[in-house]
């Protein structure tokens, strides 16, 4: 399915002969069989006034709705928001399959006696400890590699990139503080913040090109309070550059107006893609409870494979570094000589 304008896909177009009514069926070339349904038209439409609504398979319904309107503003400002992007039961699923990995990362790196090269741990002047990251993961999750190829994220980048959308790296940005201390993980980061920057200031060290794609699924709700993140409209258009700091590269000062900032609130369900020059920035969770954002970038594929890109480039040594010290932890517990010595507070 390609990502049309508005009514593109021939529903509510001037082509439709007659109103349609509850329980009327259209075919749909490549998506499959839609049902009018006039409730769900109005929740599924709300965000673009849109006077038509389908009922059908809820992510092929986001693909659809992911309009020229969405990859315009994209365009235009370098990121946009599509709220509800994810139901109840979705977020459910990845909350848990983010407790799995980070229960994974803490306790292999105890039972190492080495912290693991996938997490970023932040401690505070009193010894709190927060996690800010674990990357890469989809190696550690099926269900977070399902989600890499959602076309929820992908129909929009189709059009945006013009091209077939390849996974370039996953994130998954914690900002969790642990209620209890965990001994045996060392601090790593200096801060939890991430200071102003473009992705892309990174990025193109294996020469990816600033057509790369973002696409970040709020866990949690992102609050001024729990250290959302801001975005800097307009800044996509061309690329500044940046300046080396202890908590990484960062836009010059004298270059960033702090008025121009949009802070994202947004629940958790929210879908935010932003491209790979866009300023974007965050600041620490204020709260006790984590602030977990999933974070895929994906660049086009076939202007990749035209520059000799290689696959997972910038994770692989990673994953392949990391990976025995956490089968040897899984060895080490299902033989009994180790007790994992974290769980995943419920937070949900
Ligand atoms: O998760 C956040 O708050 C910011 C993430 C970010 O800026 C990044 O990963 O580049």
């Amino acid at each position: 399915m390609t990502l049309e304008p508005r009514g593109g896909i021939g529903v509510g177009t001037s082509e439709t002969p007659e109103p349609l009514e509850d329980g009327d069926t259209i075919e749909i070339g490549g998506v499959g069989r839609l049902e009018y349904d006039c409730e769900v038209r109005q929740s599924n439409r709300r965000s673009q006034g849109s006077t038509f609504g389908l009922s059908v398979n809820p992510a092929e319904l986001m693909a659809s709705e992911l309009t020229t309107d969405h990859v315009r503003t994209l365009e235009e400002r370098g990121y946009v928001l599509v709220e509800d992007a994810f139901d109840a039961a979705e977020i459910a699923r990845m909350r848990q399959a983010a407790d799995d990995i980070l229960e994974l990362i803490i306790n292999s790196s105890v039972a190492n006696d080495r912290t693991s090269g996938r997490l970023a741990l932040v401690e505070d002047d009193k010894g709190g400890q927060l996690v800010k990251k674990i990357q890469p993961i989809n190696d550690l999750s099926l269900v977070f590699t399902e989600m890499a190829r959602d076309d929820r994220l992908l129909e929009p980048m189709r059009a945006f990139m013009d091209d077939e959308p390849r996974l370039m790296e996953e994130k998954l940005n914690y900002k969790q503080p642990l209620q209890t201390r965990v001994n045996g993980v060392d601090t790593n980061r200096p801060s939890e913040a991430w200071p102003v920057h473009s992705d892309w200031a990174y990025f193109r060290a294996q020469d990816y090109p600033q057509t790369v794609v973002s696409s970040a699924i709020a866990l949690d709700d992102m609050t001024e309070e729990n250290g959302t993140m801001r975005f800097w409209p307009g800044t996509n258009q061309e690329f500044v550059e940046h300046e080396r700091t202890d908590n990484g590269l960062e836009v010059p000062a004298e270059h960033v107006d702090e008025a121009a900032a949009e802070t994202i609130e947004a629940p958790a369900g929210s879908l935010l893609l932003f491209d790979s020059v866009v300023w974007h920035d965050s600041s620490p969770n204020l709260t006790a409870d984590p602030r977990r954002v999933m974070i895929y970038s994906h660049y086009p594929g076939g202007l990749g494979q035209e520059r000799g890109i290689v696959e997972d480039e910038r994770n692989a040594p990673t994953r392949r570094r990391e990976s025995p010290y956490e089968w040897r932890y899984q060895r080490r517990k299902d033989r009994g000589e180790f007790s994992d010595v974290f769980s995943a507070p419920d937070v949900t």
